[in-house]
């Protein structure tokens, strides 16, 4: 009787192990669908689970921003993301705590809605930033960067809502450790219509340069062996159109 009692112990924790394992999807389900630059402190992150079950984050997974990749944190100086949990399918929406009502009031009742600090709660290390920031996704025990939106030092960002295109023949986006500019559609400041919704837009196919070296022309050539180039005529005319 109590070797039964053990082995119907041992077999439930192992099942419910299982179920627990499942359960978690990976961090590599994660992506940022949709980033709010907006009017004053108007700004927001949409995360989205792009997996078919639940993730809850660990303590080493951070949302950072800036060139110092400061952690985004809590009200309370906490990490946003940690023990933060996103079904299958399901976004969340972290936003500033000093937003308009406009933003939180237009977070879709399905999704979560997080409150960041706001500048005044925990400085640098909350939802602040201005357009010339990165955002990303990371795990600080590996530096790995899992997902990230823009770049440092240029103004790629200000006053625009970014959503996420989708990949090639419309399929769900994936993570992405560089930025292109190309993966994202900015619908304009302050819109804050689909705030916990993963609408991806459209697919924009880069168009690879086509520059190859046979086509150019060597400095020999432009020089000449006259006092002036044989292309100064052909510069000349290609100058009259510019202007
Ligand atoms: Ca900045
Ligand atoms: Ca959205």
């Amino acid at each position: 009787m109590m070797s039964n009692i053990l082995k119907k112990t041992t077999l439930s924790l192992v099942i419910s192990g299982i179920l627990a394992a499942n359960a978690n999807a990976a961090i590599t389900d994660i992506i940022i669908s949709e980033y709010v630059e907006g009017s004053g402190d108007n700004k927001a992150i949409e995360l989205t689970n792009t997996g078919s079950s639940s993730y809850t984050f660990p303590s080493n997974i951070e949302l950072q921003y800036s060139s110092y990749d400061n952690q985004i944190r809590t009200p309370d100086g906490d990490n946003i993301l940690e023990g933060l949990t996103i079904a299958g399918g399901a976004t969340v929406v972290i936003y500033n705590s000093a937003a308009d009502a406009a933003l939180s009031e237009s977070i879709a009742s399905s999704a979560t809605a997080v409150i960041a600090a706001s500048y005044d709660e925990q400085s640098y290390y909350s939802l602040s930033f201005n357009g010339d920031d990165h955002v990303a996704i990371i795990d600080t025990d590996t530096n790995t960067t899992y997902d990230t939106i823009g770049t440092d030092g240029t103004y790629w960002g200000s006053g625009q809502t970014l959503r996420r295109r989708a990949g090639e023949g419309d399929s769900t986006p994936v993570q992405s450790s560089t930025y292109s500019s190309s993966d994202w559609e900015d619908f304009g400041e302050d819109v804050f219509d689909d705030l916990g919704t993963a609408t991806y837009s459209e697919y924009e196919e880069v168009v690879a340069s086509t520059c190859s070296l046979d086509t150019q022309t060597t400095i020999a050539e432009i020089q000449g062996s006259d006092s002036a180039s044989p292309l100064l005529a052909a510069v000349l005319s290609l100058l009259k159109v510019i202007m």
